[in-house]
């Protein structure tokens, strides 16, 4: 699948090729996603309709399929690569410019975690929402945190999770925080798909988030600003 192609039926050129980008990423065709995306957003399609209608379904389907036993990992690898390829010309398109940030937000996927697609969103989403971003990365040890909010003297923690063994890893970095001293000049946010807002409350955190833009709400929320 290529460029735009113009055709009579009654469904627009850009709507029948975005089905074809919610397949490009399930099967892992960086250049087609790549291609279809950049159509799409010169034809003015909403960056954030082309990502929760079309590319998140289809990663939610890549992971059906892993589940089932139909895709493994490198069929993992290359879906995520695929998405990440088109993410990165939306990537801009959310992010604000300008204006003062309104909060300075140390993010990271907690350790022994080393999915990110969501947590670039995240981190997208928030610097749309006018706050400035500390990508700490993946795989991120509580101590790593720590100097982030020590010395880039951030007021807010995000963090990030995929995997239900490395859930704990949050509240280890809060407990981290709290024993650093410096649990209470922050404000600790925590997503991810087996995150739910009963073990964010468990944990100790201050808010939680099932979705990126609902993250950007959350840490309004937290800092007691106006969404
Ligand atoms: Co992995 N993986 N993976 N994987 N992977 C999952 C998570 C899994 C559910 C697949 C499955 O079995 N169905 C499963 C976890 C099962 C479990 O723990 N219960 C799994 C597994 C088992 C594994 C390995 C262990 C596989 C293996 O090696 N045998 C391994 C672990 C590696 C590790 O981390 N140590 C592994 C590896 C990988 C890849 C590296 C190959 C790749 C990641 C590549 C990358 O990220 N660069 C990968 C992928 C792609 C997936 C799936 C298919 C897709 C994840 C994704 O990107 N989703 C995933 C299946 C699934 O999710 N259905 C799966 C799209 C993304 C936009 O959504 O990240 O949920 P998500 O983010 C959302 C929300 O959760 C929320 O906002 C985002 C947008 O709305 N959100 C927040 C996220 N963080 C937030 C923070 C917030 C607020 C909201 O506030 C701070």
């Amino acid at each position: 699948m290529g460029r735009l192609a113009h055709t009579n039926n009654s469904e627009s050129p850009i709507m029948q090729n975005l089905s074809s980008l919610h397949d490009a990423v399930l099967n892992g065709d960086a250049r087609t996603a790549k291609t279809i995306t950049q159509d799409a957003l010169a034809e003015g399609v909403e960056p954030l309709k082309l990502v929760q209608h079309y590319m998140m379904p289809a990663m939610a389907e890549v992971g059906r399929r892993f589940e089932t036993n139909e895709y493994f990992v490198p069929e993992l690898l290359i879906s995520a690569r695929a998405m990440k390829a088109a993410l990165e010309l939306i990537r801009p398109l959310l992010i604000a410019s300008g204006s003062e940030p309104v909060g300075r937000v140390a993010l990271g996927t907690v350790k022994g975690d080393l999915h990110d697609i969501g947590k670039n969103l995240v981190g997208a989403m928030l610097e749309g929402g006018g706050f400035e971003v500390l990508d700490l990365g993946v795989n991120v040890s509580p101590d790593q945190f720590i100097v982030a909010v020590k010395e880039k003297k951030a007021n807010i923690v995000a963090m990030s999770a995929l995997l239900t063994t490395t859930m704990p890893s949050m509240k280890t970095t809060i407990d981290a925080l709290r024993e650093a001293g410096v649990r209470e000049q922050v404000k600790v946010l925590i997503g991810g798909a087996p995150i739910t807002r009963k073990y964010a409350e468990e944990v100790g955190a201050d808010g939680y988030s099932e979705s990126a833009a609902g993250a950007v709400a959350m840490a309004h929320q937290a800092l007691g600003l106006k969404a």
